[in-house]
């Protein structure tokens, strides 16, 4: 049997099967602010790029569904109802910005890595980040102030009310000011355990993106002192308890961010259809990888929650075994094989 197995596995590793990652030669992921003028614009020029590669979901049957970004957006649509406030949050997120980063590389030719928003970087009332600055080396800025006269205010049951944002409008300067919006939008209140697909899910409803910048989210969920209680959490469950709490109604770090960029972001089915997203979903997972390595014995394969948003209380609990799906991009992947950056298809790092 050993000499079996020692025989084949050359043959498996010539064949690409096994690609050892040697954590020296790891990629790092860096904050958008650290990255050269030159390297912020070939991001940027990837995205586009993107948006313009035919989709691979079939246009007849996913109207809305016009490009390959938009291959992106579906899938998360399709499958939110199971990755949200739940056990799945983390690795089917990990996975899925893994593949945006691998089909900007892979179909666009991008020669950097996915960049991550450090949400406590320079935040203040008006930019959030210099990620926000409005500037051609920014994700734009926020959208244009919108009458808020009869708006209904957000209000968390775990922290203080946050003032209402300075947005809400269409995007009006940097490099995504012309970027459009084709799913949605959909209502907070369709996503449910156990709940349906909105009603015309995949409808072409061509629009501008947009944004309304809500800073109160972030000085109440993503401060320091809450990212290092985080990364001190003793186990999966506080430290869920911190980034995305299941309980309906409690929100963590992962809705802080969504929250603060507002408008399109704070659709939990459609919010992928703003590009800030992977920079988002960069911090997480750049927050949840750094807590792992803190102690890799006990944290690397801790996982915690079901596979159905908000963790119904007769949901099964995800184990390393669950299968992800990710339609088009991806076959299924086993939760056990998302859990190591290090291991597997993955080697890269944060800094
Ligand atoms: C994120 O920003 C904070 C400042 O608020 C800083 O202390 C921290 O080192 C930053 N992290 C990275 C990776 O840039
Ligand atoms: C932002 O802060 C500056 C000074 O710190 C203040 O003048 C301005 O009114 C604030 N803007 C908003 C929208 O709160
Ligand atoms: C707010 O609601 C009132 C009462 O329904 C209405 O008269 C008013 O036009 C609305 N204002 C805006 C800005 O939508
Ligand atoms: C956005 O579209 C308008 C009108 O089509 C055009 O004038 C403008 O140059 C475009 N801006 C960018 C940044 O592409
Ligand atoms: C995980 O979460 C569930 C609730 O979703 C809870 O019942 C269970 O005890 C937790 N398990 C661990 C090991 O924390
Ligand atoms: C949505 O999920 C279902 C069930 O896994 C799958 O059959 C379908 O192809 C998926 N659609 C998209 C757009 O990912
Ligand atoms: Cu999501």
């Amino acid at each position: 049997m050993r000499s079996w197995i020692s025989l084949l596995l050359p043959v498996l590793a010539a064949a690409g099967a096994i690609q050892q990652c040697k954590p020296s030669q790891a990629r790092t992921r860096k904050e958008w602010g650290v990255l050269s003028t030159q390297e912020k614009t070939e991001y940027i020029d990837a995205v586009w790029c993107l948006r313009g590669l035919p989709s691979v979901l079939p246009n007849g049957e996913y109207p809305g569904v016009r490009d390959r970004m938009d291959d992106f957006v579906a899938t998360h649509i399709n499958y939110t109802l199971y990755i949200h406030s739940d056990g799945l949050l983390l690795p089917w997120h990990r996975h899925f910005i893994y593949l945006y980063e691998k089909a900007l590389q892979d179909e666009c030719n991008y020669k950097g890595t996915l960049p991550y928003w450090n949400w406590t970087l320079s935040t203040d009332n008006s930019t959030l980040n210099p990620v926000f600055d409005g500037s051609s080396t920014s994700f734009s800025g926020n959208g244009l102030p919108i009458d808020k006269t009869n708006a209904t205010a957000l209000c968390p049951k775990n922290i203080p009310c946050p003032t209402p944002g300075t947005g809400g409008g269409c995007l009006y300067n940097g490099p995504f000011i012309n970027w459009t919006s084709h799913l949605g939008p959909f209502s907070i209140s369709q996503v449910q355990p156990y709940g349906d697909l909105p009603p015309n899910t995949w409808a072409y409803n061509p629009r501008c993106l947009t944004r309304d910048f809500t800073p109160d989210w972030l000085s109440s969920l993503n401060t320091p002192s809450k990212i290092s209680s985080m990364l001190s959490a003793p186990d999966i469950k506080s430290f869920l308890s911190l980034m995305s709490p299941s309980t309906l109604g409690y929100v963590g770090a992962h809705e802080g961010g969504h929250a603060a960029i507002g408008a399109n972001m704070l659709d939990t089915f459609a919010s992928v259809q703003d590009p800030v997203f992977f920079l988002h979903h960069g911090m997480v997972d750049r927050v949840w990888t750094l807590w792992q390595q803190g102690d890799p014995e006990s944290r690397l394969l801790a996982l915690n929650g079901t596979g159905i948003v908000h963790d119904p209380p007769t949901a099964e609990l995800v184990t390393l075994d669950t299968m992800m799906e990710f339609g088009v991009l991806d076959c299924p992947v086993r939760v056990g094989d998302v859990m190591d950056v290090l291991e597997g298809e993955y080697c890269y790092k944060y800094d």
